[in-house]
């Protein structure tokens, strides 16, 4: 193999040449040579810095593709790094789906047309809040199958799968071997982080997974995250919120970083978790100057999880992640531009860090130097660990201070670039404007039906049954989120349990679950964040004779990481009793569990009939008239309306729904849950403190409140004229509420440091009027900045308002020859604040 460790150099470039020659005869576009040495991943020879980010595919259209990797390549990336997601493509077994968002190749030529590299994860475990860990769940249904580990079912359809991806990528012409764009492969994923419980046979398992993926023969190299024992060829790489102490498993091979988290991904009933950009960018800036070669943001743009696409239990359906694209393909600024300041500055000094000599040198107190010579050129990065004291260091007879919690780039050892805490980068605040084309919400006019259940409360009507709880994937193979449980149950008064005081208690692996007795609804209860839990609820009209017990169990996204995940079960994993409490205070159970169940999967609208499907042969079931119901579980509204006009992104504001999907024009927007509110402790009023070892519970928002009201309506989704949304409710919501807005930059605040071109852009509006400018020691944050105590003489909001106002996007330079000598400011590195309205 032409990237193997053990060979010199001599060897690995006759081989090199080779393959070039070969690839040459069979191909007419040129071979691009990938390989690897201890420094970093070399391309035509050449050591190369690589910044790349992860964008999935299905979680935005195809539409969007084009302009998110564009936005990737001027933010500085030169990798888009993707999964590969087997459930979407494989949903039923040997059954494909390679259409729309699902289209890999479209993908890959998109990145391949803007002339960006690509990294390609065929897993094809993708640890991702994706549901089911991107595993169809027909496989966890095949006699003898034991997932991700040395088991010979699952083995057999993992390279299946992954060398029809492999082909199909070959056919194409995508691997940089064959002139394409892939530069680097994946084989599982994290597996080191779960392999333990797996014993010996998860060891058998890893082994087997390199070997096979080296006979797919794809002619770069393959990688293993998080797998400090990657067996040789496979790179070892490093995942995690910071990786400036890893070091791969063998020397011949560079240092990766494949996950580096810019956010986290966000739950129902979550707060929302965010990242500083000052953070991410003093962990990429760690990683480059502790030797660093390639890294990958996870996520730079997260996208949506449509359908039910998303993991779980109870992630949410927007993947926002808090990355540099924000869910819409927006700038999320200042994040995306401090980083693309950064990536400009590593560029810059590419041949440096890659050839040059490291020197370390320790100045005290959490500060160190390190200095990459080569030939004539010195670059260096001073970082200070200290997570609270400013530092200053006097180095070859120059001083600096570092801020705590920062790294300075200085490419000529002299001069600050960069410096990690230093964001002048403007703060975007985006704004959702109604829809012009419906003036008011109100005037969305809904019909409605419900969802037909009383085949299986008053019925028990079911396609099977059995005398025993059975888990729910095992029966449903997630086609449907929705199971049906009812058995009957004869009590008569001399029963044992027979009281005035009746309970249902049911343990239960459902993400939620709702239940009736004779017909009549009992109580709908959820986990809230666990994966099992106890419904408990007293029912007053048990009946002498038989009763029917019909138990609804719903998934809300499958479990999709951990060890041994796949087997987490979901259903009613039982037991079911009946409880009841003598006058005397006795407490008597009748344990349903073996009693016969008869089973039905999904719900006859959503699921059989697709109510929501613009061909549904029962458009005519819809009412219109004015006794819609409100409030009450399982209804279906559907309305039309006209989009938004213009091109910015559209949402739809499901305020005042409970729980449910969303479809337009027959196409799933993804589950909704705008009625479950995050819990109202542990927000901070402050901004968050960005200095110290970020988790993902260290920043958050939004507490007490919805963690998701809008949900994207992709612009590809929508016709000119009429469109049609439809909802299915499952909890009890009002539709009056709901309407469509358009994402739009409303204003932008900077804080820009002296010696920087301060950019302004209201990104694709103009600039209409400049509300705050003040170049000295302004103070207050975006919203409330006030004039400090000294500033330059010439008024800065007249310089701002002639450079800017009535453009779309505007440069100044933050220095006192613009705005004159603030004299007075002493020492202190003068900053520009300005406010913008678009
Ligand atoms: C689920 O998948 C298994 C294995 O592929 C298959 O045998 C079974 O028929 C499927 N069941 C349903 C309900 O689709
Ligand atoms: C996958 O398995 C099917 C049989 O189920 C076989 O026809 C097909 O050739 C296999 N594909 C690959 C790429 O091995
Ligand atoms: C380094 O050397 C090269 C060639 O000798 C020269 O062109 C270049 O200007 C020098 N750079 C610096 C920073 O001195
Ligand atoms: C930061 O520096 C201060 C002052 O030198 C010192 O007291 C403190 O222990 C340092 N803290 C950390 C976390 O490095
Ligand atoms: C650096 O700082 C030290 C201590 O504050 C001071 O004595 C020295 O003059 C400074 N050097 C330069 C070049 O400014
Ligand atoms: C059912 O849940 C109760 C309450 O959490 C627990 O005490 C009991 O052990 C559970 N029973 C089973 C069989 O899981
Ligand atoms: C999945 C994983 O590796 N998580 C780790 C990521 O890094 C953070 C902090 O470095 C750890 O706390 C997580 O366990």
């Amino acid at each position: 193999m032409i990237y193997s460790s053990n060979m010199n150099n001599h060897t690995l470039f006759s081989v090199l040449i080779a393959i070039i020659t070969i690839l040459s005869v069979t191909h007419s576009t040129l071979a691009t040579e990938v390989s690897q040495d201890g420094r970093a991943i070399l391309i035509n020879g050449e050591r190369k810095i690589i910044l790349s980010g992860s964008i999935h595919y299905p979680r935005s259209t195809p539409e969007m593709w084009p302009d998110l990797i564009k936005k990737s390549k001027d933010g500085g990336l030169d990798a888009i790094e993707t999964y590969v997601f087997w459930n979407s493509h494989e949903p039923v077994r040997r059954q494909y789906d390679f259409t729309g968002r699902n289209n890999l190749i479209r993908f890959l030529k998109t990145v391949e047309d803007a002339g960006l590299y690509a990294i390609l994860r065929i897993g094809p475990y993708a640890c991702a809040e994706w549901n089911y860990g991107g595993f169809p769940v027909w496989l966890h249904n095949m006699p003898g199958i034991e997932l991700r580990t040395n088991n010979k079912v699952f083995m057999d359809e993992m390279q299946n799968f992954t060398t029809l991806i492999v082909d199909m990528v070959k056919k194409e012409n995508l691997f940089a071997s064959q002139g394409g764009p892939i530069i680097l492969a994946q084989i599982e994923n994290e597996y080191g982080n779960v392999m333990a419980p797996y014993g010996d046979a998860g060891k058998e398992y890893l082994n087997w997974c390199a070997k096979m993926a080296v006979a797919q023969n794809i002619g770069v190299p393959w990688l293993m995250c998080q797998q400090s024992d990657a067996p040789q060829p496979m790179i070892n790489t490093c995942n995690g919120w910071y990786c400036h102490d890893f070091t791969p498993n063998n020397p011949n091979v560079p240092k990766i970083w494949t996950e580096n988290w810019t956010g986290w991904f966000k739950a129902w009933g979550g707060k929302r978790p965010y990242r500083t950009s000052e953070d991410v960018a003093y962990a990429v800036a760690r990683f480059f100057q502790t030797g660093g070669t390639l890294q990958n943001y996870y996520m730079y743009h997260g996208g949506t999880n449509f359908g039910r696409t998303t993991g779980g239990p109870y992630i949410s359906t927007s993947y926002d992640y808090d990355a540099p694209l924000d869910e819409y393909g927006n700038l999320n600024q200042p994040k995306y531009g401090h980083l693309k300041q950064l990536h400009d500055v590593l560029h810059s000094m590419e041949k440096v860090l890659t050839y040059g000599d490291i020197l370390k040198t320790d100045m005290g107190n959490s500060v160190t130097v390190t200095s990459y010579k080569y030939n004539n050129i010195s670059s260096c990065f001073i970082n200070n660990d200290n997570t609270s004291v400013d530092a200053t260091i006097t180095f070859q007879g120059q001083n600096f201070t570092i801020p705590a919690w920062s790294v300075s780039i200085l490419p000529d050892c002299k001069n600050e670039a960069y410096n990690t805490a230093k964001v002048n980068t403007q703060t975007s605040m985006k704004s959702k404007i109604s829809n012009e084309a419906e003036q008011e919400p109100s005037s969305l006019s809904w019909s409605w039906r419900p969802e037909i259940i009383s085949s299986y409360v008053k019925g028990g009507i079911g396609e099977f049954s059995a005398d025993v709880l059975l888990e729910q994937k095992a029966v449903t193979n997630d086609t449907s989120d929705y199971l049906w449980y009812m058995t009957s149950v004869n009590l008569d008064d001399k029963d044992p349990i027979w009281s005035e005081d009746m309970s249902l208690q049911i343990n239960t692996s459902s993400h939620v679950l709702h239940a009736y007795v004779n017909g009549k609804e009992v109580a709908s209860q959820y986990a809230q964040g666990h994966y099992h839990f106890v419904f408990y609820q007293k029912v007053n009209h048990f009946r002498k004779g038989k009763n029917l017990i019909s138990l609804l169990s719903a998934t809300v996204g499958l479990q999709n990481y951990g060890p041994f995940f796949d087997k987490t079960p979901v259903g009613l994993t039982g037991p079911v009793k009946i409880v009841g409490k003598k006058s005397n205070n006795e407490v008597v159970t009748k344990d349903l569990s073996s009693e016969t169940w008869t089973y039905a999967t999904g719900l006859q609208g959503l699921d059989n009939k697709k109510l929501y499907s613009e061909d549904s042969a029962y458009a005519l079931t819809w009412r219109n008239d004015r006794d819609m119901p409100i409030n009450r579980k399982m209804i279906w509204y559907k309305t039309t309306f006209e989009p938004p006009l213009g091109t910015d992104p559209v949402v739809v504001d499901l305020s005042g729904m409970g729980k449910g999907e969303a479809f337009v024009n027959g196409m799933s927007i993804g589950r909704y849950w705008p009625s479950y509110l995050a819990g109202k402790d542990g927000c901070s009023l402050n901004a968050c403190n960005y200095r110290g070892r970020y988790d993902n519970n260290k920043c958050v928002s939004n507490c007490g409140k919805s963690i998701q009201t809008e949900y994207h309506v992709p612009r590809s989704f929508l016709r000119d004229d009429v469109n049609s949304l439809v909802l299915f409710e499952e909890f009890g919501g009002n539709p009056t509420q709901v309407n469509f807005k358009s994402v739009r930059t409303g204003g932008a605040c900077a804080n820009a440091y002296e010696g920087n071109t301060l950019k302004l852009s209201c990104e694709g509006r103009y600039i209409s009027a400049i509300n705050f400018a003040s170049f000295g020691n302004p103070t207050g944050v975006c919203g409330s900045f006030q004039k400090g105590l000294c500033q330059g003489p010439n008024d800065a909001k007249t310089i701002l308002t002639k450079t800017c106002v009535g453009k779309e996007t505007c440069s100044v330079d933050v220095s006192e020859e613009v705005f004159g000598a603030a004299s007075s400011c002493g020492d202190e590195i003068k900053r520009l604040a300005v406010e913008i309205v678009c």
